[in-house]
């Protein structure tokens, strides 16, 4: 059944123990913790670790791995790094050994679209062994997936490579990372096309079991503890019987609950205990088109994200995303928030609403948070997180705070003037980010401005939010926020 380990382990023969290492093999093994989430880039700002936090992280990976822990780089450990694996971290549910649950679906009934496949096995063997991992899935949960060939689908199936024009993660050849995806409600499922893609035989990489794997993904769950499970990080190999773990059963039936006939469908909603409950009181809907932004951000993986109300959605070369409930994304997070902004310094978003801040990773709230913002005024306008210092801005007003996320502070000498700095916005501004063309952009009602690298507003702005940002007809014809030609997007969510 685990042919893997044991078929590396016969390669790759325990040496003796405690000889010493090559230097690339220490980072190799380094940036595997760190890309994988078990160590954390929060100390001062440098690329060197402590040597007791990354036997505390090679700990917690051996823990998960079902490893002796030694909290040494030992063969076994450097072996279980080298195998296949998804490319999603590994955040994995500290207080109890089970399943991890990371959003949720608010329906049922899901469209799914294959945009392409893999050459390296017949289209219709290929097509099969995707329906096959829906079915997986569908078996076990009142789910129901139904395949369209166009227009809009809440699950998109594609192949890149190391570049891709939807995909702002690119994959790394043959071996190591096989797939990633979304977590709900955002629904890309992306393989690696330079993989050897296989059904039923050894060889290769099976697309059946790593496609369910990642649509458990995008249908909520995290990585799982169990080894065994499906939705364990590692890829474990062909299995010619193969069958969902009790584990991934549990937690995709925490999500949505048991199969029941089809009349018995709704009441299962009202029993959820584990799921992020999103209030059920109706809140008004926000029009993109219209009205104010609370705030935008360049979150991770490149996405755009802006905020509204109850309401964030993702902002796409070619339109919007899928609407969803802020709290949906962020568990615990309210709508109506004054400011977010994400650091790729620290990987830290932080949201900010009256008098208080959250930080989460991804969408993960970090320990100890919310906290109330002590050192900056409350009910900030708008925050932005400017890559040529590395430092985050906050704005109020006609002022400025510049904060340093790993840095003891003096904030005392803030607020400064946002003009002495900025040079042509406005005060108050509903948003600002910095964004991937190098630009730091300012919102404000109807309207957005555009600043060069050194601060100043370029010609031809404030322009209009709703043409240029969020698609809204009828206008004349499209223009990107930047000017710059971009292409439009083939999932539509993924940037
Ligand atoms: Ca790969
Ligand atoms: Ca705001
Ligand atoms: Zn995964
Ligand atoms: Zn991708």
């Amino acid at each position: 059944m685990n042919w893997q380990p044991l078929w590396l382990g016969f390669l790759l023969p325990m040496t003796v123990s405690g000889r010493a290492l090559g230097t690339a093999e220490k980072e190799a093994a380094v940036d595997y913790l760190l890309q994988y989430g078990y160590l954390q880039k929060t100390l001062e700002g440098t690329d060197d670790f402590r040597p007791e936090d990354i036997m505390e992280a090679l700990r917690a990976f051996q823990e998960a791995s079902e490893l002796p822990v030694s909290g040494q780089l030992d063969d076994a450990t450097r072996v279980r790094m080298r195998q296949p694996r998804c490319g999603l971290e590994d955040p994995f549910n500290k207080r109890t050994l089970k399943y991890l649950l990371l959003g949720r679906w608010r329906k049922k009934h899901l469209k799914f679209r294959i945009l392409n496949l893999p050459s390296t096995i017949p289209s219709q063997t290929a097509r099969a062994a995707l329906l096959q991992a829906f079915q997986y899935w569908s078996n076990v949960t009142p789910l129901t997936f139904q395949e369209v060939q166009a227009g809009w689908a809440d699950i998109h199936l594609s192949f890149h490579g190391r570049r891709s024009l939807y995909c702002s993660k690119g994959f790394d050849g043959p071996g190591k990372v096989l797939a990633h995806a979304d977590i709900p409600e955002l629904g890309s499922v992306h393989f690696d096309e330079d993989e050897l893609w296989t059904e039923r035989t050894y060889r290769g990489v099976n697309l059946r079991i790593i496609a369910a794997h990642e649509l458990g993904h995008a249908l909520g769950l995290g990585h799982s503890r169990y080894t065994q499970a499906l939705m364990a990080p590692v890829y474990t190999g062909y299995r010619p019987h193969f069958k969902l773990h009790p584990d991934d059963v549990a937690g995709i039936q925490a999500l949505y609950g048991k199969k029941t006939p089809d009349t018995g469908d709704e009441e299962e909603e009202t029993e959820l205990p584990t799921v992020p409950q999103v209030p059920t009181e109706p809140s008004p809907m926000p029009d993109p088109c219209s009205g104010e932004l609370d705030a935008m951000m360049l979150g991770p993986r490149g996405k755009t994200y802006a905020f509204k109300g109850n309401y964030v959605w993702t902002v796409t070369d070619s339109g919007l995303g899928p609407l969803f409930r802020v709290s949906a994304l962020w568990e615990g997070l309210p709508g109506n928030l004054d400011a977010a902004v994400y650091s790729p310094r620290t990987q830290w978003i932080h949201f900010f609403k009256g008098d208080k801040v959250w930080r989460y990773i991804n969408f993960r709230l970090y320990p100890g948070f919310p906290k109330i913002l002590n050192r900056v005024e409350p009910n900030l306008d708008a925050a932005l997180y400017w890559p040529l210092n590395q430092k985050v801005f906050l704005f109020k007003g006609s002022g400025y705070w510049q904060w340093d996320e790993l840095a003891r502070n003096d904030l005392s000498r803030y607020p400064k003037p946002i003009k002495g700095l900025f040079t042509g916005v406005p005060d108050q501004p509903s948003a600002a980010m910095s964004w991937r063309d190098g630009r730091v952009y300012f919102f404000k009602g109807k309207q957005y401005w555009a600043l060069n690298r050194q601060l100043r507003v370029e010609k031809g702005y404030p322009r209009d939010i709703a043409h240029n940002w969020m698609h809204c007809r009828p206008q004349t014809p499209h223009t990107t926020p930047s000017g710059e030609d971009t292409t439009p997007s083939a999932t539509g969510t993924d940037h």
